[in-house]
């Protein structure tokens, strides 16, 4: 079996920011020509009232202080509160394959690899723009790389963690050299903007990481990926029920079910206890506690999880060096979290320090990489 390493990171940042002022701002307004025109409807109890959403709400519950996206303006005209994006032709880069290639050109610049030495390409997020042919096998097209296979796998916010897994084994077993893995997120376009209670919860961004064999690897920065682990357990607490049968059931696109949909307490209280123990149980595995860890990389969806995660795990309040925190500037980004947290935060740990990558989401879906800075 070959040891594996993860050799390179790369981060594509959404060319637009929305901070809660401005998102407060728009949703506001909205609220104010909603309950105008429907004045006489709320009156006669036919509708409810829309409450104004609020900064600081915000900012409490979530620690989300702004968010990147693909486009603003369409999110911020209250006429519309979606993304507004042109299509393309089929012979154009599609748009997430866009992020996507971006990231992945900076993992490959940061590994020193190029694209004669990549055998599989998997393309790993929440939401795909389509279902074939696969951005992956785009991705792999735009870079130039003529030989192995690209696959896109969806397990929303674990997508990557999974990914790192098929990555790890691929490499591992001898299938492949070397794996690039690529979450571009287009969250914005799945988020309801109109929703009170979720619309600040969401960016947009792309993550990239080169897995390879420890034999050939050559970069600066080096992650021995010392093991996995993957969970799941059915909840309809996180759901999209946006699909292709959406079409033949005459769905509204706008109908409230085929956007992103939460039980966001719910989730809260679940997965807290799940990803603590579910990090707790495979350092065991492994012959390691929390303790041992100098860093834990963990899935951005809300502050006081992270928190609560690190407290669980570590029996005190996780600093910002333990347990660092991105939400704040990108928001929660599906399954490129955990790997913005990694990309941004890895460089000052030196050779031999230890590390947990863990996302939680949907699902729900959990999944754990320990690592071990090699040089
Ligand atoms: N402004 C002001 N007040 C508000 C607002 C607002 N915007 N929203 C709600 N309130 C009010 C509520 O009405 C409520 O008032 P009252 O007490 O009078 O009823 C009060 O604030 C408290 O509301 P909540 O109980 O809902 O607030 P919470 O403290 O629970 O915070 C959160 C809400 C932030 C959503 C929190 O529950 C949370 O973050 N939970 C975890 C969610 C999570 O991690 N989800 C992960 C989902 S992501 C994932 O898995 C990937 C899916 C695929 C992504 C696809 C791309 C889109």
């Amino acid at each position: 079996m070959n040891r594996v390493v993860i050799s390179g990171s790369g981060l594509f940042t959404a060319p637009h920011t929305i901070s809660n002022e401005e998102l407060v701002a728009s949703y506001n307004t909205y609220v104010q020509q909603f309950n105008a025109k429907n004045a006489e409807r709320i009156a006669a109890g036919e509708i409810t009232r829309l409450e104004k959403s609020s900064v600081d709400f915000i900012e409490k519950a979530s620690g989300i202080k702004q968010r990147s996206v693909m486009n603003k303006e369409g999110i911020l005209d209250t006429q519309r509160m979606r993304p507004n994006f042109k299509p393309r032709a089929n012979n154009e880069l599609s748009l997430q394959a866009e992020m996507a290639v971006d990231a992945a050109q900076q993992a490959l610049a940061a590994s020193g690899k190029s694209p004669a030495d990549i055998d599989m390409v998997i393309c790993a997020a929440s939401i795909m723009q389509r279902p074939y042919p696969a951005m992956a096998i785009e991705v792999q097209n735009a870079l130039g790389i003529a030989q192995g296979a690209a696959f896109d796998m969806n397990v929303a916010c674990s997508s990557a963690t999974f990914a790192l897994e098929m990555a790890a084994n691929a490499v591992r077993c001898g299938t492949a050299r070397a794996v690039l893995i690529v979450n571009p997120e287009i969250c914005s376009a799945q988020l309801a903007w109109k929703d009170r209670d979720c619309h600040f919860i969401f960016g947009d961004v792309a993550t990239a990481l080169v897995v390879e064999n420890a034999e050939t690897a050559s970069s600066k920065d080096q992650w021995e990926i010392l093991g996995t682990k993957l969970v799941t357990s059915f909840t309809n607490n996180i759901r999209t029920n946006a699909g292709f049968l959406s079409h033949c059931e005459d769905r509204d696109p706008n109908e409230r079910d085929q956007l992103f949909v939460q039980e966001g307490r719910k989730v809260f209280k679940d997965v807290c206890p799940m990803a603590a123990t579910h990090i707790t149980e495979h350092l065991a595995s492994l012959g390691l506690t929390p303790a041992n860890m100098r860093r834990f990389w963990l899935h951005q969806a809300n502050i006081a999880m992270n928190q609560l995660i690190g407290r669980r795990l570590l029996g005190h309040e996780a600093s910002a060096d333990e347990a660092p925190i991105i939400l704040d500037e990108f928001a929660n980004t599906a399954s490129a979290g955990s790997i913005i947290a990694f990309h941004l935060h890895n460089q000052e740990l030196a050779a031999g320090d230890l590390g947990v990558i863990c996302s939680f989401g949907a699902g729900y879906s959990i999944g754990s990489v320990v690592v071990k800075k090699v040089q």
